[in-house]
């Protein structure tokens, strides 16, 4: 199956780091109407709120308030205990269903798939949202390089398994390493990610260095951190989440305003670091990417398969 690649995002959103910067400088000074070149101007009603939304989150916020349980529980724990981890050298295995199984080192990635920068959207399950300039390339050129093999329908994920650099995975309430998975049109989707920096610099090792997955129309969840293993399978893989609370946490987890958590609505979500006057916005259905991906789930029941 080929994928047209039609996005919102246009080559003039590549925006160097000088310009992120100087962005946060102009929205510090109350100039929060500023959009991307080449992004249609909001029209003068939208709220400050959804002008936010397509504005890079501060790099401060984005990489002190993070979810990385394998350094424990809090948002503020990653970023003070991940500096301990090594992360050179670093080599992705590649295994399963594929016609050339190995290992490949990050300078290999980095060097041999087209790297790119992308300004997505990222939702959290918890409610939470930011917006963040990716660096990377896409998951479909990786595993088109390893050959995928007809009978593969799904592509597993592990991050790292080192305790003893990594305290929280000593907590005996999951079961590491951490895992996620994609059905293989996902994995193949032209937005899906392999991130390998941020903000115009390498992946804080707090943010998942340093080669993380990245799904943005999905909760943030399925954005599994500091990946060593993507094995593709023909059955469905077992994921940390869904593991841990199948009501709560769905195989697809996908960004949907109207299936809510068992315990919170999805229907609104509030900006990191946006403060007091944005509030609350709306959820938007696949996180504002339903132009792009809302065919691979035609016919789909997605309270059923939330
Ligand atoms: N290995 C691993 N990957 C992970 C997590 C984690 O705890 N461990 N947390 C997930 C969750 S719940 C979210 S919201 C995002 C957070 O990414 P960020 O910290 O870069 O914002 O990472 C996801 N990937
Ligand atoms: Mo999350």
């Amino acid at each position: 199956m080929r994928w047209r690649f039609h996005t919102d995002l246009t080559p003039d959103d590549i925006t160097p780091r000088e310009v992120f910067v100087n962005r946060r400088r102009f929205i510090a000074a109350g100039g929060a109407l500023l959009t991307f070149a080449g992004m249609p101007r909001k029209p003068f009603a939208a709220s400050r709120s959804d002008v936010l939304k397509d504005t890079p989150t501060r790099y401060e916020d984005a990489t002190s308030y993070t979810n990385f349980i394998e350094f424990g529980n809090g948002k503020s724990v990653a970023s003070r205990r991940a500096g301990a981890l090594t992360i050179k050298p670093w080599h992705v295995r590649i295994d399963g269903l594929v016609d050339n199984p190995g290992e490949f080192s990050l300078a290999e990635l980095v060097r041999e798939m087209p790297q790119e920068e992308r300004l997505y959207r990222f939702r959290c399950v918890e409610g939470w949202a930011m917006v963040v300039p990716w660096r990377g390339f896409m998951l479909a050129d990786l595993l088109k390089k390893a050959g995928v093999k007809p009978e593969a329908k799904y592509a597993a994920f592990e991050t790292l398994l080192r305790p003893s650099e990594m305290p929280g995975q000593k907590s005996p309430l999951y079961k590491w390493p951490y895992r996620e998975g994609l059905r293989l049109d996902e994995a193949m989707h032209p937005l899906t990610l392999m991130a390998t920096g941020m903000y115009g610099r390498p992946l804080p090792k707090q943010n998942g260095a340093p080669i993380r997955l990245v799904v943005p129309w999905k909760y943030g969840f399925k954005s599994i951190k500091s990946v060593v293993r993507i094995t593709l399978t023909d059955k469905q893989p077992p994921t940390t989440w869904n593991m841990l609370a199948p009501d709560e946490y769905g195989f697809y987890a996908n960004v949907n305003p109207h299936v809510d958590h068992p315990r919170w609505s999805q229907a609104t979500e509030r900006l990191l670091g946006s403060g007091l006057f944005a509030g609350n916005t709306p959820t938007r259905m696949f996180n504002g990417y339903e132009k792009e991906v809302a065919r691979l789930y035609e016919g789909m029941d997605l309270r059923k398969y939330f």
